[in-house]
């Protein structure tokens, strides 16, 4: 199944409400909006964009404007009106009543979350999903009547229906708490067995890199061209909601776990971090995070700021960071370095996810960060030396043994502490 199975295109028209001083960022947000619309499936036959110091507190936008968007709704046979910002139920339903037609009236965290019921897959992305809709979405709905039979199956339905199943149509206020209630323990149960699989994975030592950055950065790209995931990448936002992990062989023989997650956006709906913090915890729980920037995109700054703040919010923001500027394949060199030099500071890679070019230049920065005081080293032991053998395989990585007629061979990627205690048996460093 596609990720987005429209019947048929919506035809949508956006609306903003900005203060004079913000009409950049509103503007650069907007332009976004248009971007998930269409991933949403939708078509954009018109924008409506107000000045004002603060939003109408009833209907967003001013009742002249109201009268405007009823005006366009009508001679267009417009279905679906998409607000940049965030709604409260009576707005919605105030700015319904005022255009009077069949148009349903949504707001950007709406939209978002109905493209992630379209793209959720694992079993833990669709109850996280429902959870986010059925606190987010479902008040927005219900009461409203006949907007309730639109929260239809998931990926199957039009923009704005998408998500908490047929079954739930009847629901009213009190059975929708006890769905959460119920989402909320199972999601508990899958966030307990994601810890137990985390405990493991630290326990064996081997080092976690996740991938993150701003949705469309192409994460999943270099995932796939570093490990042949298979994991669908394209230009649309928000591709990839559940994370991959694939293990990673380094050129000096370190096995890591490569993890590719959710890309973050500007405004990302509240509920949505907390009902997917699990699964953003990734970034959290790993050793090292790559950071990947689409340099090709003008707004590639802003989409970093966001990002930051976003693994600042989810409490990553102390981790090493290798920074990727991808997409160096279509921008200018000349361009690029400019950019690259202003952030001269920090751990800097420029890479192709498409191409492949200056991947490799990348792992070896990589590799270099991970192994930051760490060495591989043949250590020979004598065989009266059996017990040391255990202290390399609580304390070192990939570590090989080797029981021959001279004594034992050891092989292991070891920090400088392990390396000073038994220097003495050193055969080789690689
Ligand atoms: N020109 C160019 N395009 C790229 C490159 N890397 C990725 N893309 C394209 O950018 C788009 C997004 O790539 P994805 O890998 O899906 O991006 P992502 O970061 O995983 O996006 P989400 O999962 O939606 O957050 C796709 O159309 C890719 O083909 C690159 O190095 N150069
Ligand atoms: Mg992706």
């Amino acid at each position: 199944m596609n990720d987005i199975s429209m019947n048929k295109v919506r035809k949508s028209v956006l609306c903003s409400v900005y203060r004079s001083s913000d009409e950049r960022e509103a503007k650069v947000s907007l332009e976004e909006l248009e971007r998930l619309l269409e991933t949403a499936g939708g078509e954009c036959v018109a924008i409506l964009t107000q000045v004002r110091e603060a939003p109408d507190h009833r209907t967003v936008i001013g009742s002249g404007k109201c009268d405007e968007l009823a005006e366009i709704c009508k001679n267009n046979d417009v279905e679906l009106v998409v607000f940049d910002c965030e709604m409260s139920p009576s707005q919605i339903k105030a700015v319904e009543d005022e255009i009077d037609c069949d148009a349903q009236v949504i707001d950007r965290s709406m939209l978002i979350l109905d493209i992630f019921a379209a793209h959720a897959r694992s079993a833990e992305g669709v109850l996280q999903v429902e959870l986010a809709q059925l606190k987010y979405t479902a008040p927005r709905l219900v009461g409203h009547g006949r907007e309730m039979s639109r929260l239809g199956g998931a990926a199957s339905g039009s923009i704005g229906s998408r998500g908490p199943g047929e079954t739930k149509l009847e629901l009213d206020r009190r059975r929708i708490r006890a769905r959460i209630t119920a989402l909320e323990r199972e999601l508990e149960d899958v966030a307990r067995s994601r810890e137990v699989i985390r405990h493991s994975r630290e326990r064996s030592g081997v080092k976690r890199c996740a991938i993150v950055g701003y949705t469309n950065a192409g994460k999943s790209t270099l995932l796939n061209r570093l490990t042949e995931a298979g994991i669908l990448a394209e230009d649309k936002l928000f591709a990839t909601l559940d994370t991959t992990t694939r293990k990673y062989t380094l050129p000096g023989g370190m096995d890591i776990l490569l993890t590719d997650t959710v890309g973050f956006i500007r405004n990302l709906p509240h509920h949505l971090i907390k009902a997917f913090r699990s699964t953003l915890e990734e970034a959290v729980y790993s050793d090292l995070l790559m950071i990947i920037i689409d340099a090709s995109d003008p707004e590639f700054a802003s989409h970093l700021k966001v990002t930051e703040e976003l693994l600042s919010d989810l409490g990553a923001a102390d981790k090493p960071k290798l920074y990727v500027m991808n997409k160096c394949d279509a921008v200018s060199d000349e361009e690029l370095l400019g950019r690259l030099k202003s952030n001269a500071d920090t751990e800097y890679a420029a890479i192709s996810a498409k191409t492949g070019a200056g991947v490799d230049e990348m792992i070896t920065k990589l590799e270099k960060m991970l192994g930051e005081g760490k060495r591989r080293v043949n250590f020979k032991l004598p065989m009266s030396a059996g017990g040391i053998v255990n202290d390399f395989y609580n304390n070192a990585e990939n570590v090989e043994v080797e029981y021959t007629p001279s004594g034992i061979s050891v092989t292991a990627t070891v920090d400088d502490k392990l390396y000073g205690k038994y220097q003495k048996y050193v055969s080789e460093e690689q």
